[in-house]
């Protein structure tokens, strides 16, 4: 509070008091114009008056005393990203680290040994296709699955049938009039009155054939009044150039025909 307002207020107050003391008769004509002073000292003191009324809004103050410091505030939020720096020199080189696992897995192994199958097999089927022509140009005869083929010799047919055995195949047994035929046109190749064993037997039972794998035929060409069984020694079947069977003794020679299936 400065000097002036500390008096202007001290003025005020004493204004109201002199008005507030109006009521001792003494001062009445006074109290305008002349300090209460000059009154208290011609008659005795009144009581106190009552509280006055509370003054106008003084005068700004004059600014304070900075204030002590306060206490630490809060960490704020991290600052933005700085520029980047210069350019570092190169470091030196690393020791070789230790080798990795393969990363492969077994399905991309998988599928590789499927290409590498895939071609081998491709391969292979060409290989298959240019030895059947070759067997086919040599004298083989093909009947569905079956290729029929001779090597050209004669033989009992305990040998001839060993001799399909070892190269593969079996004794040519036609078991349909296609094989058959095919059969026959290898006899023909051979020239009239061309024959060659079967693979059909019935060691077993006298006047049943079989196959030589055991089952019985089911398909016939015989020729006709055959099979007679022929002096009790006919346990053997041959294929004549017309293509019609006949029993015959198991100790003949006879053109060895193969079938490979
Ligand atoms: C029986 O068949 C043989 C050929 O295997 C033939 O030589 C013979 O004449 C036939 N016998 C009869 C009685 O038909
Ligand atoms: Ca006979």
């Amino acid at each position: 509070m400065s000097f002036i307002q500390f008096l202007t207020f001290l003025l005020y107050g004493l204004l109201v008091r002199a008005h507030t003391t109006t009521d001792n008769g003494r001062c009445e004509e006074v109290t305008n114009t002349c300090a209460v002073i000059s009154c208290s000292t011609h008659g005795h003191s009144g009581l106190p008056g009552r509280d006055g009324r509370d003054g106008k809004e003084g005068v700004k103050g004059e600014k304070g005393d900075r204030g002590p410091q306060g206490s630490r505030g809060v960490q704020g939020p991290p600052g933005k990203l700085g520029p980047p720096g210069e350019k570092g020199e190169k470091g030196s080189v690393g020791q070789k680290g230790e080798q990795g696992v393969s990363a492969t897995s077994e399905v991309d192994v998988v599928k590789e040994q499927l290409n590498t199958f895939q071609r081998e097999l491709e391969t292979f089927q060409a290989s298959l296709g240019k030895y059947k022509k070759i067997l086919l140009f040599h004298g083989g005869k093909q009947s569905g699955d079956k290729v029929f083929v001779t090597n050209g010799l004669e033989e009992n047919f305990e040998n001839a049938q060993r001799t399909c055995r070892e190269a593969g195949g079996v004794l040519a047994t036609p078991k349909s009039a296609a094989e058959n035929s095919a059969t026959q046109e290898i006899l023909n190749t051979k020239g009239e009155s061309a024959k060659a064993f079967l693979g059909i037997s019935d060691f077993q039972v006298e006047g049943i054939f079989r196959y030589l794998s055991g089952e019985k035929i089911i398909f016939t060409n015989w020729n006709l009044g055959e099979p007679n069984n022929s002096k009790d020694n006919e346990d053997c079947v041959e294929i004549q150039d017309n293509g019609k069977w006949n029993d015959i003794p198991c100790n003949l020679l006879r053109l060895v025909i193969c079938e490979f299936q």
